[in-house]
């Protein structure tokens, strides 16, 4: 069975909030007060594309109308930069996640990178690389000190590293009972090459106090509310993941500026932590005497039961634990579930796999529901926190239905659960095994 892609359409888009609404298609500058707005240039060129031929009087068209020429065509919005087929699980905040035959990439391209914002980003016009300050201040710095973009770039070593960001409700639809939040599949995961200055030696420069025992990150989004005084995320980790080699200050995402809504100009990557730790549009970062306590720090948010419950319990807050390294998982990026061969054909199997801090050390297929296993090649990571690639050859004994099944081991010889793993409130951590269905006939 295929499953039911969700799409939003442009006219729920519109009828939910026509002002964001344009932002989000055309990067449209409107003026929230009078409600009229402007496009930029790159806005007008997205637009005439969509069109088929620029909107030549684009000046007087109202703001926060659909063009006849689109509405007219009942196709779901695209997000600029981002590839046609991600699903968009929630346009406000927006999220939307990468299926899983769209990671195939050794290295996930930019338009294939998921999206899972808790807010609303900054205006493209609020963000200018030139003028963008990341501030440092907190109980447990020695004195306030702020940097531009290019003073990174001048005063500390350049360093680039293949590191995978997976949200921590990845999988969370598989639940049940169900957790409520994002209902993402397999796909929101990803890895690319970041490149910026490691955290460690900029927090060197300006100077950390012993009693440091936790950063905190604050953007540029704004909150879904629109009260410029609440935050919408402002998580972090521990000083001693904040002080390791690859813990990153980006603003490169593959040799190009990172995406708009992956946190361009600037943004932290803790590769193998909740990628919810991984601030982006990051403008302050605190350095904190005791564990940050920023909106969604606190439980129950990103935390699971520390010790395992039954299903559909509730859980007091203070039996709720910060999640830190990810666990051991995979997925399937070739073929596509629901692939069809012919009998005595042989199918190519390839994915890729990550374990949070540690590596993984043992990749295993299964065509028949995890009875038998034969082993994948897997590949070294580049670098530590990159994802590992694999493939596999499987044959099938007769025609009908199948399905094929990969499983990672880690380096401490954890593997992903057939099943699902401990269910939990917020439906965090859901490593199963990848499985996709595959006819043959
Ligand atoms: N400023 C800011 N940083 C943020 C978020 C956000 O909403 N605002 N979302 C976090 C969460 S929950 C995740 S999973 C990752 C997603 O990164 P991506 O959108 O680049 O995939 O960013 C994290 N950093
Ligand atoms: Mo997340």
């Amino acid at each position: 069975m295929k499953k039911q892609k969700k799409k939003v359409g442009l006219h729920e888009l519109y009828q939910k909030d026509p002002i964001e609404a344009d932002r989000l298609l055309w990067g449209r500058e409107s003026d929230p007060d009078s409600r009229r707005g402007f496009l930029k240039k790159g806005a007008l060129l997205a637009m005439g594309a969509a069109l088929g031929a620029p909107m030549v009087h684009a000046a007087n068209f109202p703001a926060g109308m659909i063009p006849a020429g689109l509405a007219d065509a009942d196709q779901p919005f695209q997000i600029p930069g981002k590839h046609p087929d991600l699903v968009v699980l929630n346009d406000r905040p927006l999220n939307v996640e990468t299926p899983a035959h769209l990671l195939d990439d050794k290295i996930t391209p930019g338009d294939k990178f998921f999206i899972r914002n808790n807010g609303l980003p900054p205006e493209e016009s609020e963000i200018d690389v030139n003028t963008w300050t990341l501030t440092f201040e907190g109980e447990a710095v020695r004195q306030k000190k702020s940097y531009t973009i290019q003073e990174l770039k001048d005063r500390f070593e350049e360093h680039t590293y293949q590191l995978v960001l997976e949200c921590g409700g990845n999988g969370r639809k598989e639940y049940n009972p169900p957790a409520k939040g994002n209902q993402w599949d397999v796909g929101a995961v990803a890895c690319a090459a970041w490149t910026g200055v490691r955290l460690r030696d900029v927090l060197q420069d300006v100077g950390v106090k012993s009693n440091a025992v936790y950063i905190g990150f604050y953007g540029k989004d704004r909150h879904v509310s629109g009260n410029p005084e609440k935050t919408p995320i402002s998580r972090g980790v521990p000083i001693e993941k904040a002080m390791m080699e690859e813990s990153l200050i980006a603003w490169s995402m593959n040799g190009q500026p990172i995406p708009y809504q992956n946190g361009h100009p600037l943004r932290l990557v803790f590769g193998g932590w909740p990628a919810s730790c991984s601030g982006k549009w990051l403008t302050k970062i605190v350095v904190r005497d005791r564990v940050h306590d920023g909106p969604k720090m606190e439980a129950p948010s990103y935390r699971v039961p520390c010790n395992p419950v039954a299903p559909g319990e509730k859980v007091k807050d203070e039996d709720m634990c910060i999640i830190e390294s990810m666990p051991v998982k995979s997925v399937i990026t070739y073929p596509r579930s629901g692939a069809s061969i012919k009998l005595g054909q042989q199918l190519p199997i390839r994915g890729h796999a990550w374990a949070g801090e540690r590596s993984v050390e043992k990749m295993e297929v299964s065509t028949d529901f995890g009875a038998t296993w034969q082993p994948a090649q897997l590949e070294p990571a580049a670098n530590r926190l990159a994802w590992q690639h694999f493939n596999a050859k499987v044959s099938f004994p007769k025609k009908g239905y199948y399905e094929v099944w990969a499983r990672a081991t880690d380096s401490e010889g954890y593997a992903q659960p057939m099943i699902l793993p401990g269910w939990n409130p917020k439906g965090y951590l859901n490593n199963a095994c990848h499985r996709i269905a595959v006819k043959v006939g």
